[in-house]
């Protein structure tokens, strides 16, 4: 029988199939399709987290697990854009420059969207230049910038730099996150903003945004 504990194991065992079956038939019984991903997907990912940092699980099971958060995202997501779900904040988000990690970045891309904000992902080895014409150009409320690098974590101020020289530092929230960075680093470099991982990472933005 579908229910959100199943859900939650096939999104740790990664698979993708299972995932889309179960959430089809949470779906078609009538669950709440938030529920279905606050309760059984990301709640999979919930638990893959702390395996990971304990050495259980490793990289490659990671991102199938994350793969298969997003295939049950994708189904519950049309649903969620038949019930005309208003977006609640425009966010780009990125990896900084010198830095190709993704996986967390992507996480908290998905998570975002999945809870209501529109996700520009502008991808990984981005310059201060493409987050800053983000904000010119796409009209984003907040830009978010993850690095997993210490040396690559720095480039994150540059933004933030580059955005006052513009004279568009006003006009956005920024936040941070990555294995390195820290509430500190954050404060250090003038940023809005720190989450460790990709839940805080939405109630921040909602919190900066007022909601
Ligand atoms: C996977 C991985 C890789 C993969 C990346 C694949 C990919 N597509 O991302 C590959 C193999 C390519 C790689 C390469 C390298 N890596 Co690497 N890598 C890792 C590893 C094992 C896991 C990172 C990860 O994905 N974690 C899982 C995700 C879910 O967690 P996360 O990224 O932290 O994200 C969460 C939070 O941080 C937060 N978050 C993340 N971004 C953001 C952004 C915002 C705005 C917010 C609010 C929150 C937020 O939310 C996320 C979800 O909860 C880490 C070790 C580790 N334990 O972190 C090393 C690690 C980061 N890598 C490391 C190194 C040294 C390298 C290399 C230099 C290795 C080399 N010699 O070639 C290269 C550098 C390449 C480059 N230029 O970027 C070091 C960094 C050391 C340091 N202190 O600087 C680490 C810590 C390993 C180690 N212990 O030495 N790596």
């Amino acid at each position: 029988m579908a229910d959100y504990e199943s859900l939650r194991t096939e999104v740790v065992n990664g698979n993708a199939a299972k995932v889309r079956e179960t959430t089809k038939a949470l779906l078609d019984a009538g669950n709440n399709p938030l529920s279905i991903i606050n309760e059984g997907l990301i709640a999979g990912m919930n638990i893959v987290g702390p395996r990971f940092k304990s050495g259980e699980m490793f990289v490659p099971e990671v991102l199938m697990s994350a793969q298969a958060m997003g295939a049950g995202i994708e189904i519950v997501k049309v649903v969620l854009a038949d019930a005309d779900m208003p977006s609640i904040g425009k966010v780009a988000i990125g990896t900084v420059k010198g830095d190709l990690h993704d996986i967390g970045k992507n996480l908290v891309a998905m998570m975002m969207e999945s809870v209501g904000f529109k996700v520009i992902n502008l991808g990984i080895d981005l310059p201060a230049e493409r987050f800053v014409q983000a904000v010119k150009e796409q009209d984003v409320q907040i830009v978010a910038m993850s690095a997993l690098l210490t040396t690559t974590m720095l480039r994150m101020k540059d933004t933030i730099d580059l955005l006052k020289e513009e004279g568009l530092r006003d006009r956005v929230k920024v936040i941070v996150g990555g294995a390195p960075i820290s509430q500190r680093f954050s404060d250090e470099i003038g940023a809005d903003g720190f989450a460790p991982d990709a839940a805080s990472a939405i109630d921040l933005c909602k919190a900066l945004l007022g909601e």
